[in-house]
């Protein structure tokens, strides 16, 4: 058993977790935010027998993709009078994906 825990763009998160409830496998939904870009993303946490990760890998590839964000690596000064710095690309996702053994998985139904 394994937790997949996937780091994924917020326009990617929906249909992901679609695909993946589709295919009766359980995941947790977070909103996060990536500690560089400081924007919202969303952490899923899906934990899976080995057997499955290979096909759940595959829907994070099919859903999430990479984009282009531009950043100023320097916010401009007011009152410096210095010119905006020239904005540098970065690129995004698809998704970041942990993989971790998992003990176990025990719900608690009382
Ligand atoms: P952020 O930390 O906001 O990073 C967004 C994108 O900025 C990254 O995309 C990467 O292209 C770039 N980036 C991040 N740190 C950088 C740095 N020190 N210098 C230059 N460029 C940098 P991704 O690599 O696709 O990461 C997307 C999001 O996945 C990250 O958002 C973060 O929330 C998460 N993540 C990525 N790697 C991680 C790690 N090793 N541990 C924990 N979370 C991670």
């Amino acid at each position: 058993m394994k937790l997949m825990i996937a780091v994924v763009q917020r326009q990617d998160a929906g249909d992901l977790v679609d695909a993946l409830t589709a295919r009766s496998h359980r995941v947790t939904r977070i909103s996060s935010e990536g500690g560089f870009l400081r924007e919202g993303n969303v952490t899923l946490l899906i934990a899976v027998e080995d057997e499955h990760i290979d096909a759940v890998m595959r829907m994070i590839h099919t859903h999430c993709h990479m984009r282009v964000r531009y950043i100023s690596p320097l916010p401009p000064v007011a009152e410096s009078g210095n010119l905006p710095s020239t904005p540098v690309e970065v690129q995004v996702g698809g998704a970041t994906v942990f993989v971790l053994n998992a003990e176990s998985v025990t719900r608690v139904l009382n």
